[in-house]
């Protein structure tokens, strides 16, 4: 058996694949995109809620959000140093974030005008997510699937909070319950595309399911999505803004509206509401942290300076 039909077999075996073990090129090519647009949008997706912390309006809620923003970086962190065990290292990864050339969630690139939109964001953002992701713990990478397992735990109490945000202004006042029904309307067809095209015009999902990196297709995880939100909408009172949304008996789940394809492919362009903003934070994030990363690396010389002279 050659080397790509063992890898194969492995994979067909369910066995994970380790960063020294033999794969193919397109494997590892198709992880680091993978995985480097997935830390990417876990430190883009800092910042629509970054933009409530000082606004929150309790304590209580000032305290989650703030608990939440940091999970997401820490969500970065584990998922850049996934990429890392693939021979790709992190500035190379930044810089392709910081010059346009990785992309990360299309979602990130929507304004947060209103309180409401951090229950949104929390309720259908990290719905999306947590739907793409719990899959992706038995993902055929090991680094990736172990990464993933504590993201998800986080995620679930992501939701949470956004659905809590959500159910405490649906049960206030008039103004308050509008609020919440116009974040939904801003924020209910971008959450769909975040799976990514249909499956049709998906170019990696195919390979992509052969060798185990995805377990579920685009449309699948996004008909998933829609039946598992509809009933949540529900409670909280609020309208779903698809007029095309309805039960289909037979097929068990929702049919739902055509999702405006150009708007999707104008934002993974970088021509949504707030790319260029979102790219300038994170230039300017990096810059301004310049000195920490010198202080670190100087730092980090010494001591093995140090630990030579001892050795010596
Ligand atoms: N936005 O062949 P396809 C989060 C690109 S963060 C932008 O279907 P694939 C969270 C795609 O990359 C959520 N681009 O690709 C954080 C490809 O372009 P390239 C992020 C998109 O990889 C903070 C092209 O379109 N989650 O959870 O098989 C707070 C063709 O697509 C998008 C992940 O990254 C999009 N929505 O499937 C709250 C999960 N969709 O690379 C929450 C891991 C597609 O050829 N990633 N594109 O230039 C995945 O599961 C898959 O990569 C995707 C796309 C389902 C996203």
């Amino acid at each position: 058996m050659n080397l790509r039909d063992n890898f194969q077999a492995r994979i067909d075996r369910d066995e994970k694949i380790e960063p020294k073990d033999w794969m193919p090129d397109d494997y590892r090519k198709t992880l680091i995109r993978q995985i480097s647009q997935h830390a990417h949008s876990e430190i883009v997706g800092m910042l629509p809620e970054g933009n409530w912390i000082t606004r929150a309006p309790s304590l209580r809620r000032k305290a989650a959000l703030l608990a939440k923003v940091q999970d997401e970086a820490g969500h970065g962190l584990y998922l850049y140093s996934a990429a890392e065990t693939l021979g790709v290292d992190r500035a190379t990864m930044l810089d392709d974030l910081h010059t346009g050339k990785a992309k990360y969630s299309s979602i990130f690139n929507y304004p947060t005008p209103t309180w409401a939109d951090m229950g949104a964001i929390g309720w259908l953002v990290d719905g999306a997510a947590i739907m793409n992701q719990v899959p992706l713990c038995r993902t055929s990478y090991g680094p990736y699937a172990r990464a993933m397992v504590r993201v998800c735990k986080e995620e679930s109490f992501h939701q949470r909070q956004g659905f809590e945000i959500l159910l405490t202004l649906c049960r206030g006042s008039e103004e308050q319950k509008a609020m919440a029904q116009d974040s939904l309307n801003r924020w209910w067809w971008p959450s769909l595309m975040m799976f990514g095209p249909n499956d049709a015009d998906s170019k990696h999902t195919a390979q992509s399911m052969a060798w185990k990196i995805k377990r579920f297709t685009n449309d699948e995880l996004r008909q998933k999505f829609v039946d598992a939100t509809v009933p949540q909408a529900e409670i909280l009172g609020l309208t779903i803004p698809d007029p095309d949304l309805k039960w289909n008996e037979e097929k068990g789940g929702y049919d739902f509206g055509e999702i405006d394809w150009t708007e999707f492919w104008n934002v993974v362009k970088g021509n949504g509401p707030c790319n260029r903003e979102r790219l300038k934070a994170r230039v300017d994030a990096h810059e301004k942290g310049a000195w920490v990363r010198e202080a670190a690396m100087a730092y980090a010389e010494k001591r093995k300076k140090k630990q030579q002279q001892k050795v010596a």
